[in-house]
C-alpha cells in the first residue's frame, strides 16, 4: 500500500500513436462512452470524443507526476489567484502531449476537420485580462520545468462577459462556457471544505489553550468542493493541478421551511452559497470594493489553505515544518486575507504561539504586486471585514501591534510616517490595506518589470520597503511560447525549424540563432509570405464575422487589451483622427495603407472607457465610408476579444500598440506575444517595454513620449494640457472634429466632456505625448516602404525575444522565491 491507499498506481505506458489506431479509439469513445453514431455525430460530438482521447493521456501523465511528488515529499508551489485566464484547452493538451499531428491525421481520415471543431471548444475565461492570463502561461510553465505545483482558484459559473457591439456601444452579456459540459475538470468530492463567515469570536477553553487561542463560531458557513483539471506541461513529462472551487450550501434545501411552506426561503441559503462563485467580477486593475468580492477572496483562500495544511500534515505530520514544504504564491493581493487565514489554522487549530506562527507565515507566503494604479490598490472598510471575519480582524490587529513595535524600534520612522507602514488606514474611514497585510506577511514581495519592481520601492512600498530592505525583489514576466508561439503560429513555428532546427521549441533562447537569417534575402521573403499568410486569415475571420473589408497588403497595427484611460486608446483614435485629416488635405502623397484594429472590454461601470468604445466604432464607421480615403485608411473593432481572438490577431500583426502612460503599466504581456510573432512595437518607455527594447535593440522598436520620470516631473510642475494642445495644430484639429460631432452627427455632444477632460487635466498626458506618438507613426511609415528592411527588424524581434518565455520567470520564482530548483 502507498500513501494513496492503492496497492499499485498506473505508470503510463505510452501507447504508439498510430493515428489508424487513434481514429479507431475515437470512434469506440464516441460510440461506446457516448453513444452516438459516427455516421450521424455532429462536430460537438467529435470535439468531445477527441479531448476524451487526448485527456487519457494527460491522465496517465497526470498520476505519474501525482506519485512522483508524493514520493520526493520535497516542497511544492501553490499558486493562489482569482483568475485563471486560460482560453481553449484542446490544442494546448494535444500538442503539449505531442498527438497534434497524429489527431489531424486521424480525424481527416475520419473525415472531420481539426480546426472546425477545435473552434467549437468555449474560452475558459475566468479572468479579465493581463493579471489572469500570467496565471495560466505560469501553470504551463511550471508543469514544463518540473516545478510541483498547484494552481488554486475560483470555479467561476460565468467567466468574463461577453462582449457584444450594438450601434457602437458595448453591451454586456452572461458568458456561459459551462453549458455543454466541461470535459477537462473532475469534481473531487472527497475534497469539501467549509468555510464560515461572521458570527462570534470566544477565547478558547481548556488547559492547553495558548492566551491567543480563540474559538470562532461563524454565522454563516458554505461548503467549498474542489474541481481538479490538469495542466501539462511542455512534452507531457509532467502534468499540475488547477484545482478550482466551488462553493455549495450546507443544506441544499431548508426542509423546515420548505414544509411550513415558506419554498423560496427554503431556498435562500443555497442560493447565497451558490452566488459566491456564480460570476467573475469584470474589473481589470481596479478593485470591485463589494462585499461579495471579498467574500470570494475569502472563500477561496480559506479552501485553499485547508488544503494545504490538511495535505501537509497528512503527509509530514508536523504542521511547523509546513515552509519547508509549501510556498504559498499570493498573485496581487486577491489572496491576501490567505495571510490572516493561516494565522488563524495556526493558532486557533493547532495550538500554535501567535509568534511562531507569525513566522511560519512569513516563511511561507510570498506576493506578487501587479499595479501601482493608486486606485486600484485594495483595502477593504474595517466595519465590513469585521462583520464578515471577525477572527481576521483581531488577527489583522495582532499582526499590526507587532509591525508598528518592530518600525518603531528600527528607529527610522517619526511618529508621523509610521502611519504609512500601518495595515490600517486611519486617514477617512478605517480600511484594511491588503497589499500591506500582504507584504507584511511574505518573505518576498516582487514586481513584475525591472520599472514597476523600481517605482514599488519609490511609491506606495517605500516605507515598508525601508523597514524590509531585502525584501522586495523583480520577476519580469513572460509568456508561454507553445501557445502564443507555437500554437498560435504554425505557419511561422514551421519557417524557424526549417532555419534553425527544432532546439528553440525546448528552450526559447535558442531562437537567437534566427538572428543571422535577418540579413538573408530569401528567408525574409518566406518571413514576409508567412505573415502575408496569417493576415489573410484574419481578415477571412473577420470578413466572415463582422462582413469587414480588410486588404491583407495593408499595414495590420493592432491595439487590443482592456480598455483603460491609462492605456491610451485614446491616444490611437486621436492620432488615427489626425492622419484622416491629413490624408483628405493631401490625397496626393504617398500614404502607407493602414488598417487599425482595436479590441478589448471595457469594466460595465467604467464610463470613459464605454465611450471610447463607442468613439473607435464612430471614427471606424465614418473613415470607412469615405471614399476619399479608401485603401488608405481603415479602422475597425473587434468585438469580444479574448484568448482565442488573441491567437488570431497576434500573429497577423504587424504593428503592435503599446503606449501607456509612463509609469503606469505594471509589465503587459501582450506586447511580448506580438513582438515574439514579428510585430515591431510602437511603445512608451513603460512596464516590460522598458527591457524588451534591451533585448532586441532600439534600433528594432518604435519608442516615444514621456519617460516615467519625465511624466512624473511635468505633474510635479502643474501640467497644463491646455497650453500643449495650442501649440499643436494636428491635435487641436482632430480633438476640435470629435468635439464638435464630425463622428457623431447623430449625437454631436457626445465626446464633448470627454475631449474637455484632455484640456482640463489629461491625467494620462494624451497630449503631452501626442506629437512624440504622431511623429513615431510616420516613422513607421517610411520604414515600412522598405519592406526588406523592417523584415529584418521583424526577424531580430523574434530572434531576441526569447528571454521573455514565462519558463524563464518561472525558473527565476523556483531559484529565488521558492527555492525549489
Ligand atoms: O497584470 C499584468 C501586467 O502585465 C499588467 O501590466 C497589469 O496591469 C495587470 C484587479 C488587476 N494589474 N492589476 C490587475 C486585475 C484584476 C483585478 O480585479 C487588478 N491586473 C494587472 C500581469 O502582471
Amino acid at each position: 500500500m502507498d500513501l494513496q491507499g492503492q496497492t499499485v498506481l498506473p505508470t503510463p505506458t505510452p501507447r504508439p500513436l498510430d493515428p489508424d489506431l487513434l481514429a479507431q479509439q475515437i470512434v469506440e469513445r464516441l460510440t461506446y462512452r457516448m453513444g452516438k453514431n459516427a455516421a450521424a455525430a455532429k462536430p460537438h460530438d467529435w470535439l468531445h470524443a477527441v479531448i476524451m482521447e487526448i485527456r487519457n493521456r494527460v491522465i496517465d501523465a497526470w498520476i505519474a507526476s501525482t506519485k512522483k511528488t508524493h514520493e520526493e515529499k520535497g516542497r511544492r508551489v501553490y499558486y493562489l489567484s482569482l483568475e485563471f485566464l486560460i482560453g481553449r484547452l484542446m490544442r494546448d493538451a494535444a500538442s503539449n502531449m505531442e498527438m497534434l499531428d497524429a489527431v489531424q491525421v486521424a480525424l481527416r481520415k475520419l473525415g472531420v476537420d481539426l480546426d472546425i471543431i477545435a473552434a467549437l471548444e468555449p474560452d475558459a475565461a475566468l479572468g479579465n485580462g493581463g493579471l489572469g492570463r500570467l496565471a495560466a502561461c505560469f501553470m504551463e510553465s511550471m508543469a514544463t520545468v518540473d516545478v510541483p505545483a498547484y494552481g488554486y482558484g475560483i470555479r467561476y459559473v460565468n467567466g468574463m462577459f461577453r462582449q457584444e457591439i450594438s450601434d457602437g456601444w458595448q453591451v454586456e452579456l452572461p458568458e456561459t462556457w459551462l453549458t455543454h459540459g466541461n470535459p477537462w475538470e473532475f469534481e473531487r468530492r472527497e475534497a469539501s471544505y467549509e468555510v464560515g463567515f461572521g458570527g462570534m469570536v470566544d477565547p478558547a477553553e481548556g488547559p492547553d489553550c495558548g492566551p491567543h487561542q480563540m474559538r470562532w463560531r461563524p454565522g454563516e458557513r458554505v461548503i467549498a468542493t474542489a474541481y481538479d483539471t490538469p495542466i501539462a506541461g511542455w512534452r507531457g513529462e509532467r502534468v499540475n493541478t488547477l484545482r478550482l472551487w466551488e462553493a455549495q450550501p450546507i443544506d441544499p434545501i431548508l426542509l423546515d421551511k420548505f414544509n411550513a411552506g415558506d419554498h423560496l426561503g427554503a431556498l435562500a441559503e443555497s442560493n447565497r452559497a451558490e452566488a459566491l462563485t456564480r460570476v467573475l467580477y469584470p474589473a481589470d486593475s481596479s478593485p470591485a470594493g463589494q462585499e461579495l468580492r471579498l467574500r470570494q477572496e475569502y472563500f477561496f483562500s480559506s479552501a485553499s489553505l485547508q488544503d494545504i495544511v490538511r495535505r501537509h500534515v497528512q503527509y509530514h505530520g508536523d504542521i511547523r515544518t509546513l515552509p519547508d514544504k509549501a510556498a504559498i504564491q499570493l498573485n496581487d493581493t486577491h489572496p491576501a486575507v490567505s495571510v490572516a487565514e493561516l494565522m488563524r489554522l495556526l493558532v486557533d487549530d493547532h495550538g500554535i504561539d501567535f509568534d511562531e506562527a507569525w513566522d511560519i507565515t512569513r516563511r511561507t507566503f510570498s506576493y506578487t504586486n501587479h499595479t501601482l494604479l493608486p486606485e486600484a490598490l485594495e483595502s477593504w472598510p474595517v466595519p465590513l471585514f469585521e462583520r464578515l471575519l471577525p477572527r481576521h480582524m483581531q488577527i489583522v490587529y495582532a499582526i499590526n501591534s507587532r509591525l508598528l513595535g518592530e518600525a518603531r524600534r528600527s528607529g527610522q520612522f517619526a511618529d508621523s510616517s509610521i502611519g504609512a507602514i500601518s495595515l490600517i488606514d486611519e486617514g477617512g474611514d478605517r480600511r484594511v490595506r491588503m497589499g500591506n497585510l500582504a507584504f507584511a506577511g511574505s518573505h518576498s514581495v516582487n514586481g513584475v518589470s525591472a520599472l514597476h519592481t523600481d517605482l514599488m520601492k519609490q511609491t506606495v512600498f517605500a516605507d515598508l520597503h525601508r523597514l524590509y530592505p531585502a525584501r522586495i525583489n523583480n520577476k519580469t514576466n513572460g509568456v508561454t511560447f507553445r501557445r502564443w508561439l507555437m500554437q498560435c503560429n504554425p505557419g511561422l513555428t514551421g519557417l524557424i525549424r526549417e532555419a534553425i532546427g527544432d532546439g528553440f521549441l525546448d528552450d526559447a533562447e535558442k531562437l537567437r540563432d534566427l538572428d543571422r537569417f535577418a540579413d538573408d534575402s530569401a528567408f525574409r521573403e518566406k518571413f514576409l509570405a508567412v505573415k502575408r499568410a496569417n493576415k489573410a486569415a484574419l481578415s477571412a475571420l473577420l470578413r466572415d464575422r463582422l462582413n469587414a473589408r480588410l486588404d491583407p497588403a495593408a499595414l495590420f497595427d493592432i491595439q487590443i487589451k482592456r480598455i483603460h484611460e491609462y492605456k491610451r486608446q485614446l491616444l490611437n483614435i486621436v492620432e488615427a483622427v489626425s492622419l484622416y485629416d491629413q490624408i483628405r488635405s493631401h490625397p496626393e502623397k504617398e500614404w502607407v495603407p493602414r488598417v487599425k484594429l482595436f479590441g478589448g472590454k471595457a469594466a460595465p461601470s467604467y464610463h470613459n472607457a464605454k465611450l471610447i468604445i463607442k468613439l473607435a466604432n464612430d471614427v471606424a464607421r465614418t473613415v470607412n465610408h469615405d471614399p476619399s480615403v479608401q485603401g488608405m485608411l481603415k479602422v475597425q473593432f473587434v468585438p469580444n476579444y479574448n484568448v482565442s481572438m488573441a491567437e488570431v490577431m497576434i500573429p497577423a500583426a504587424d504593428l503592435s500598440e503599446q503606449i501607456s502612460t509612463a509609469g503606469m503599466e505594471a509589465s503587459g504581456t501582450g506586447n511580448m506575444k506580438f513582438a515574439v510573432n514579428g510585430a515591431l512595437t510602437i511603445g512608451t518607455l513603460d512596464g516590460a517595454n522598458v527591457e524588451m527594447r534591451d533585448h532586441v535593440g532600439e534600433e528594432n522598436i518604435v519608442i516615444f513620449g514621456l519617460t516615467a520620470q519625465e511624466v512624473a516631473d511635468r505633474r510635479a510642475q502643474g501640467y497644463s494640457p491646455r497650453d500643449v494642445i495650442g501649440e499643436s495644430r494636428e491635435l487641436a484639429q482632430a480633438l476640435e472634429a470629435i468635439a464638435g460631432g464630425v463622428f457623431s452627427p447623430d449625437d454631436p455632444d457626445r465626446y464633448k466632456g470627454l475631449v474637455q477632460g484632455l484640456y482640463d487635466h489629461d491625467w494620462f498626458m494624451v497630449a503631452a505625448d501626442f506629437d512624440s506618438y504622431s511623429a513615431a507613426q510616420r516613422q513607421v511609415d517610411a520604414l515600412w516602404l522598405d519592406q526588406q528592411l523592417w523584415a529584418k527588424k521583424a526577424i531580430h524581434n523574434v530572434a531576441r525575444m526569447g528571454w521573455f518565455s514565462s519558463d524563464r520567470t518561472i525558473r527565476e520564482y523556483a531559484t529565488d522565491i521558492w527555492k525549489i530548483l
